[in-house]
């Protein structure tokens, strides 16, 4: 038989999939339904490795389910709002919606090239006025049951250009444009309370049991629940700025109260404020704290530093002792109270200050069989368990017993007509900041009256549509720029008002797409609820790593607000998440540095492994790093290049084959070549075979030989194997076991002559699976392998085939287990477990210790395959 060509054959079942429309899925199909969905991608333009290994990932799952006579809804879409459309138009000068539009008909064609069973009927863009009305729809109800709401947030704002930047905007702390350094500023800002829901996200991820442990911790940090305690310090009148007597802190160790050493406040907190104003050096030091910014990942990296204010505070258990305090540039504003006590001897962050400042330190724990005389804190805090010393009358507790009789005393302590001190669970979870000063972004549907104040738009007027006619020859928001488009008049009292001219952050738009899906076609409400509540939650999500925080965090907690809003009965929108791994490869570079790109450069073996040569000149390349595939450093490989000269099923079968899903994969062409061989060789056996199952009797042969019996065995094998694998996800696995059989298949028409009835029949029967086992890897290969067998239909149509399960092969034996000649119970092993292993496993049982009665064991007797006996 000639060679299968790729080329010609995928396009040619392209065609006839969608011409049947046979990855369609109906709403009131009444099968059991499976939504199998990756993350959509941006249209940036071309679809990158990355997206290839994504979505075959996916489609192999969906053909399976699909097989398997599931109702399989695997549907496509576009996140299509974002800064680079901005980007595009103010380099390109091509209008943000044109160019997205145009990069989303370019991609659509490339994905169509991989034959992905996608349900394009229900394809839209979040740049679509049909998609984003909703959107605001859903803002308009959550800001009516208090989900969303107007909150003073800091931003970024460039002096010079005199615009607020988007983070990414933001370079070395200064304007992407004008260079000038960035300030930090205080404005209105459209908030999601998500922290409304921190316990119940917290809690719901113990429910997750087909989420990736390591996306659940990352959850779990993010939101990052503490129990401690709210203790009121009185400030010492005679220092304390005026009005201020009260320096409330927030901790999880109140059992340390007695090794404090110092305050410290945040540079932005009122007090730091207050007494900046009659201290010109503090004010100074405040400014430079933020100058180098007070977020947490920039406090992380700098060097502690404080600054006395002059300011007492008074010890709660001791009103003549008084504590320091300090503005530093380690305390955060935004969490907490922005205030804390310090204790150095049990807090690292506390003895790197009072090491700098001279405060010294006082333990306060000492651990289990250490002397407390000889106890010393120097360089390194200790932050383990251990009984209280020097703490009056905490001495001798444990930690959990300090803390519980410090939080006693505290809530009953009273100054002021309130307690001193309160039990405090916090949050690191911050509420969502939705406002972005940006054009290419879902409006926020509201509108700002002088007398009014901020009204909504109502319902019946959405969508607030972007205009076209913007321009970008002024810096900041095209939007706020526009001559015309915010100037309204409010819906309230009809006087002159002016439109919010903020936009979304994009992450909202992704919040809740896959709810959309169900029902794409709903033009009055963003979901169908008889609909929606039947097709979700998604039973498999699969997306990259780098989402495994917020975006599905973001989605978590607009399933809740949906649900509290009535647009859907379920809190969770994933049933299973998995993140996939990246695709990488080595990097070359130049003698001057510079990269160049795989399909430049030519391996060859070399002295103690291989070298690189450019190929144009002959230079000697260095092969750098193993590195994620990016334009920067030109590693990459293109899609469509490699499906035009493989197809897209060898590109589908390498991403699948090497590492598991979860796992970086190498980029080798060695291996891609491999994998091209493998799919000739899948070729010539199928056709092989089925010259073979024409000599096959039409009905089942009533006994098998060995050959045959063989070859059954290992096609049953095998389809258990893949099954299983692939409903875990193991795909490489099932690439492996798929490998394995084709060696039976291979091995047993290699044996020639004219094969006996029977085996013809297993012939045909193996090849048969064989096809169904490789149709959800390498869909176009098995429609054609499926003809040349002579089967009917498509197989993309085809059930999944039945496992014949007295052909497996058992791995395990039970054995029957007797004491002294009676039986009491029985015991499960592989089946090449030694003696010994079955001697432990049966003198374990609690039913062979009890009729032992505390006897000693004399012997053990194993009967192979059958009867352990105990002699006791
Ligand atoms: C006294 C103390 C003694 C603390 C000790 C720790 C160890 P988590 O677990 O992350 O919630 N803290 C509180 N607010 C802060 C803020 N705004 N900026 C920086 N640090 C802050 O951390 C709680 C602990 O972090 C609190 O307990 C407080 O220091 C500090 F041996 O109080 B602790
Ligand atoms: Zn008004």
């Amino acid at each position: 038989s000639e060679r299968y060509n790729a080329r010609d054959s995928e396009p040619r079942w392209q065609r006839q999939w969608a011409e049947k429309s046979i990855f369609v899925c109906k709403n009131d199909d009444p099968r059991p339904k499976y939504y199998v969905l990756e993350m959509f991608p941006y249209p940036s333009g071309r679809i990158h490795i990355g997206h290839v290994r994504n979505y075959t990932l996916g489609d192999v799952l969906a053909r399976y389910m699909r097989a398997k006579g599931h109702n399989v809804m695997h549907p496509m879409g576009w996140d299509a709002f974002g800064l680079p459309a901005e980007n595009a138009a103010i380099e390109r000068k091509v209008a943000p919606k044109a160019w997205t539009y145009d990069n989303i008909a370019a991609m659509k064609k490339q994905l169509q090239s991989i034959g992905l069973s996608l349900d394009w009927s229900r394809e839209f863009a979040t740049c679509d006025p049909g998609y984003y009305k909703h959107q605001q729809k859903l803002f308009n109800d959550f800001l009516r049951a208090g989900l969303a709401e107007r909150e003073k947030r800091k931003i970024n704002w460039d002096p010079v250009d005199m615009t607020v930047l988007a983070n990414e905007q933001v370079i070395d702390g200064r304007g992407w444009r004008s260079g000038a350094v960035v300030e930090q500023r205080e404005m209105n800002q459209w908030v999601f309370k998500i922290t409304k829901y921190s316990q119940e996200l917290l809690d719901a991820l113990d429910t997750l049991d087909r989420w990736p442990d390591r996306v659940r911790v990352m959850q779990r940090n993010w939101i990052g629940r503490s129990e401690g305690m709210l203790v009121r310090f009185a400030l010492d009148p005679a220092t304390a700025p005026n009005g201020d007597n009260d320096l409330k802190v927030f901790t999880t160790r109140h059992d340390t109260l007695f090794g404090a050493k110092f305050m410290a406040i945040a540079p932005d907190h009122p007090l730091a404020q207050a007494a900046a104003a009659k201290n010109p050096k503090l004010a100074e030091f405040i400014a430079e704290a933020k100058r180098h910014g007070t977020a947490q990942e920039i406090i992380d990296t700098q060097e502690k530093q404080g600054f006395d204010t002059g300011i007492k505070a008074i010890h709660p258990f001791d009103p003549s002792w008084k504590l320091p305090v300090y503005v530093a540039n380690f305390v955060l504003m935004e969490y907490g109270t922005g205030a804390i006590f310090g204790c150095p001897a049990h807090d690292q962050r506390d003895l790197d200050f009072v090491n700098k400042y001279g405060l010294g330190n006082t333990p306060v724990v000492c651990p289990e069989g250490q002397d407390p005389k000889t106890f010393f804190i120097t360089d390194t805090a200790y932050d383990g368990d251990g009984r209280m010393i020097n703490s009056r009358f905490l001495d001798g507790m444990t930690i959990e017993e300090a803390k519980e009789d410090v939080a006693k005393r505290l809530e009953t302590e009273v100054r002021g007509n309130l307690p001193v001190g309160e039990r405090k669970i916090n949050f690191r979870l911050r509420d969502w900041g939705v406002s972005r000063q940006r054009y290419w972004g879902c409006p926020i549907p509201v509108i700002h009256c002088p007398k009014c104040d901020v009204v909504p738009v109502p319902d019946a007027d959405l969508p607030v549509v972007l205009p076209e006619d913007v321009t970008f020859d002024k810096p900041g928001n095209a939007l706020d720029h526009h001559p015309t488009w915010k100037h309204v008049s409010c819906p309230k009292c009809g006087g002159k008002a002016q439109r919010e001219t903020d936009t979304m952050d994009t992450f909202v738009d992704s919040a809740w797409y896959f709810a959309r899906f169900t029902d794409p076609w709903n033009e009055t409400a963003p979901t169908t609820r008889a609909i929606v509540d039947r097709l979700m939650p998604v039973d498999q999500y699969i997306g990259g790593v780098e989402h495994a925080i917020l975006h599905l965090l973001y989605a978590r907690f607009f399933t809740r607000a949906m649900k509290a809003t009535g647009h859907i009965a379920y809190d969770e929108p994933f049933a299973g998440q998995y993140t996939q791994g990246m695709v990488v490869h080595e990097t070359y570079q130049k003698a001057d540095g510079g990269y160049v790109t795989p399909a430049e450069v030519k391996i060859e073996a070399g002295g103690n492994g291989k070298r690189a040569i450019l190929l144009e000149t002959g230079e000697d390349i260095t092969i750098g790093p193993i590195e994620k595939m990016s334009k920067s450093r030109k590693n990459t490989v293109d899609p469509d290049d490699i499906i035009a000269t493989y197809g897209a099923d060898v590109a589908r079968w390498f991403m699948l084959s090497d590492s598991p899903p979860d796992r970086d994969v190498i980029w080798s062409d060695e291996r891609v070549q491999g994998a091209s061989r493998f799919v000739q060789r899948l070729w010539r056996l199928v056709n092989e075979s089925a010259e073979i199952a024409k000599m096959a009797p039409a009905s089942r042969p009533a006994s098998f030989g060995a050959d045959a019996l063989g070859l059954r065995k290992a096609a049953h094998g095998a389809l258990d194997k893949v099954s299983s694998g692939i409903e875990r996800l193991h795909f490489n696995v099932c690439l492996a076991h798929i490998r394995e059989f084709t060696n039976a298949l291979a091995e047993v028409l290699g044996r020639g002559g004219t094969p006996s009835p029977d085996t013809a029949w297993a012939v045909r029967e193996a090849a048969i699976i064989l096809v169904q086992l490789f149709a959800p890897m390498m869909p176009h290969l098995a429609e054609e392998c499926w003809q040349v067998l002579g089967q009917s239909g498509l197989i993309s149509e085809a059930d999944w085939p039945q496992i014949e399960r007295d052909l497996l092969v058992e791995d395990t034996v039970t054995l029957v287990v007797q004491v002294n000649g009676k039986k009491r119970g029985d015991v499960t092993v592989p089946r090449v477990a030694q003696n010994p292993e079955i001697e432990a496993a049966v003198l374990s049982l609690d039913a062979v210790k009890l009729a032992l009665g505390g006897k000693a064991v004399r012997k053990v007797i194993v009967v192979p395959m059958r009867i352990v006996n105990v002699v006791g």
